[in-house]
């Protein structure tokens, strides 16, 4: 009994200390300039080794060079996760330091959404863009994420948690990224588009930790999740 109420004022005070630094429920991310110092870091909530996973995130630029997306990187891979958005028509998706890249219609005028599946055993890619799937590809078969994550919204990795690049830090707004460690069912991915999250348990958007640095704002999103494609 003792401890449990010591868990309870535990879990009270950690809720305290954190309560208005986590979670970005009907938030949105700009990033207004290009920079080689501004950035946002999600911390993960678990450390576990990461196999299978989703990734899906939304976002809006009109920037037509090629800009980073996510970056995930360990101190072995800067690369380990990676979505870049080369041009207008060509989005690449890195797993280990491997990639394969995609074609798409993107547009500066409107959010477009992502999700990002890789089955680990398989090394099978799935892509949705906008609510479309792409054609499956593969990477990195077998492949395991081993080591510590450092997650970065705004710049590219090319270390760990370090070296930036002003030409292809990300310049517009980001919002909604959640990652599973698994790969959800195609149902699920369609559910995500209009604003159901099925327990997401590596980034939650609602309730993730995360620091900022630089010039980044922090605004309320001003649409909902299932409005913004009905143009
Ligand atoms: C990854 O997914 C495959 C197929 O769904 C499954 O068999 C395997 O156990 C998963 N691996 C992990 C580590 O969860
Ligand atoms: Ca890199």
């Amino acid at each position: 009994m003792k401890t449990l109420l010591g868990l309870c004022v535990f879990f009270l005070l950690a809720l305290l200390a954190t309560s208005d630094q986590i979670g970005l429920k009907r938030k949105e991310m700009i990033f207004p300039e290009q920079s080689k110092d501004s950035y946002m870091k999600l911390i993960p909530k678990k450390e576990d080794p990461i196999s299978n996973f989703t990734l899906c995130l939304k976002v809006f630029s009109d920037l037509s060079r090629p800009q980073v997306l996510f970056s995930l990187a360990t101190k072995q891979v800067d690369n380990e996760i990676l979505l870049l958005r080369d041009s207008y028509q060509k989005i690449s998706i890195f797993v280990g330091g491997s990639s394969v890249s995609y074609e798409v219609k993107t547009s500066p005028h409107h959010w477009m959404d992502m999700c990002v599946t890789w089955n680990s055993e398989t090394g099978i890619v799935g892509f949705w863009h906008n609510g479309q799937r792409l054609v499956k590809k593969a990477l990195k078969k077998g492949y395991t994420i081993n080591e510590k994550p450092i997650i970065i919204l705004g710049q590219e990795q090319d270390g760990y948690g370090e070296k930036f690049d002003p030409d292809q830090s990300f310049v517009g707004e980001i919002k909604n990224v959640y990652m599973w460690n698994r790969v959800l069912s195609p149902g699920e991915v369609r559910s995500v588009r209009y604003g159901d999250y099925p327990d997401p348990n590596i980034i939650d958007w609602e309730s993730v930790e995360y620091e900022v640095a630089g010039n980044v704002v922090i605004e309320p999103s001003e649409t909902h999740d299932n409005m913004e494609h009905k143009h």
